[in-house]
């Protein structure tokens, strides 16, 4: 948007000037085609497209003609930059329309977007829930962007300090106290990124879905509860233990939030080698599962919490992840099963747990709503709290940054010039994840900044 309107404001300029002067008018548009691209041609035609190249590269030259030249292209008013593009110049008469004619190779898109920016787009694409929608359009619209252009400005600023710090001290006045607060910053910093990067991975379960894998012994309905949840027979269920050994995965919709379900193979001792390829894909599946819906036979459980406590511990790996209990076949309860219902309410020791019956549907309502309420803990609300970090891409540049950081307060007791190494690192990784690398003036900030070398 902003280009179009440094390309409005130059072209009409250009040619308001130049059409007094009674030549033709001087015409601009997209050349290759509307809507989102990696590479957007505009081509503008006409006695200004002169001033409106050089307005736009901020500089007095043209490039030498139908050669193409990186440039930096600049709102022609604001000088703010908008985009990194290759321009072409070709003086007329020898152009396509005889006129002075000029290209401009920029990045598609109706606004020029850093990388965070362009992933929400592609995620905002791809969105299948109202959550996802939600946290893809806050990433498009720059939020997370702007939060790590932030973290690299304050970088930008204690590298610029320290700098100064290591080549004025001496001569000029910058005093040694700059130090302890460069200090402090990246101090500051390494928290801040540090418990962003602890979020629990929200984002990044909104994004790709939380993975729940229905785990529990053979017959006790996990392939009719997958069934019952997807409103469709998409696993055979049957009497016959052991007859689910492949991994069964549906996507689905829970109050907006993303869900991968898997159903396993039952989990016990098996003795055909089948089964027994089943029963390990059932447990790989467990370890990497965000939540659980351990499933149990109602009527094949103790009926206090305890009993019921231990007969999940033996089915789930000590180190599970969420769970959610779900006791099975309520329908078959004699009496209605009125003590099992007292101990699903009464909670701890147990997870949050239900009672069920695939079979007539009892017990749906508070399954769904207990999935509901893990779903909105683990994935959080996209658009309360400062954005979540959405991509490993970022948690792995994020991870490495914080690292330089650490460093940076071992190196700073031994060596100044190192210690400011592990800052230029540490900025440098947090401009891969935006795609702006480094380009800030370090310099800038210490004239600013200081009264040094004037
Ligand atoms: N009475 C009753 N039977 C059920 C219920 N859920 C499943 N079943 C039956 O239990 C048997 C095993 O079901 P299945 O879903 O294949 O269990 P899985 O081996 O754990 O996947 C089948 O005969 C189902 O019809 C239920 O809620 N009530
Ligand atoms: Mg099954």
């Amino acid at each position: 948007m902003a280009l179009r309107r440094a390309l409005s404001a130059a072209g009409r300029r250009w040619a308001q000037r130049l059409c007094s002067v009674a030549r033709g008018d001087t015409i601009f548009a997209v050349s290759s085609g509307h809507g989102r691209c990696g590479v957007a041609v505009i081509r503008t035609s006409g006695p200004g497209s002169r001033g409106a190249l050089r307005s736009l590269t901020g500089r007095p030259e043209l490039p030498p003609p139908r050669v193409l030249a990186l440039r930096r292209i600049r709102d022609p008013t604001t000088a703010e930059p908008l985009d990194r593009g290759l321009v072409v110049w070709f003086p007329g008469p020898h152009s396509f329309t005889g006129e002075d004619c000029a290209e401009l190779h920029l990045h598609g898109g109706p606004a020029v977007l850093d990388l965070t920016a362009a992933e929400g787009l592609g995620d905002l694409i791809r969105a299948e829930t109202e959550a996802q929608r939600r946290q893809a359009l806050r990433q498009m619209e720059g939020e997370l962007g702007r939060l790590y252009q932030r973290w690299s400005d304050t970088l930008t600023q204690a590298l610029a300090h320290l700098e100064a710090y290591i080549d004025f001290s001496e001569d000029d006045n910058v005093e040694e106290e700059v130090l302890s607060q460069v200090d402090a910053t990246v101090r500051a910093l390494e928290q801040e990124i540090g418990s962003h990067l602890q979020d629990g991975r929200r984002g990044e379960l909104l994004r790709g879905g939380v993975r729940a894998v229905i785990a529990g012994p053979p017959n006790v309905g996990k392939s009719s509860l997958l069934n019952l949840l997807c409103q469709r027979p998409a696993a055979i269920v049957s009497p016959v233990a052991g007859t689910t050994r492949d991994v069964v995965e549906v996507a689905l919709n829970i109050g907006g939030y993303p869900l991968v379900l898997s159903d396993t193979a039952g989990l016990r001792d098996a003795t055909d080698p089948v089964e027994q390829e089943g029963v390990s894909r059932a447990r790989d599946r467990l370890r990497q599962a965000d939540l659980v819906l351990a499933v149990l036979d109602a009527a094949a459980v103790p009926a206090e919490p305890a009993g019921l406590g231990a007969a999940l511990g033996s089915l789930l790996p000590p180190a599970a992840p969420p769970c959610i209990l779900v006791l099975n076949k309520a329908d078959l309860l004699q009496g209605g099963g009125g003590t099992l219902r007292d101990a699903c309410a009464r909670g701890d020791p147990l997870p949050p747990a239900t009672l069920l019956s695939c079979r007539t549907g009892e017990g749906l309502d508070h399954l769904l709503e207990l999935l509901a309420r893990q779903l909105a803990q683990l994935c959080g609300d996209p658009l309360a709290g400062s954005p979540s970090l959405t991509q490993s891409r970022h948690s792995l540049h994020l991870g490495d940054c914080v690292a330089a950081l650490a460093r940076y307060d071992r190196e700073r007791r031994r060596d100044l010039g190192l210690a400011a190494e592990r800052l230029r690192l540490a900025r440098r990784h947090l401009g891969r994840i935006t795609g702006h690398v480094g380009a800030e003036d370090v310099l800038d900030i210490i004239f600013r900044d200081f009264c040094v070398g004037k």
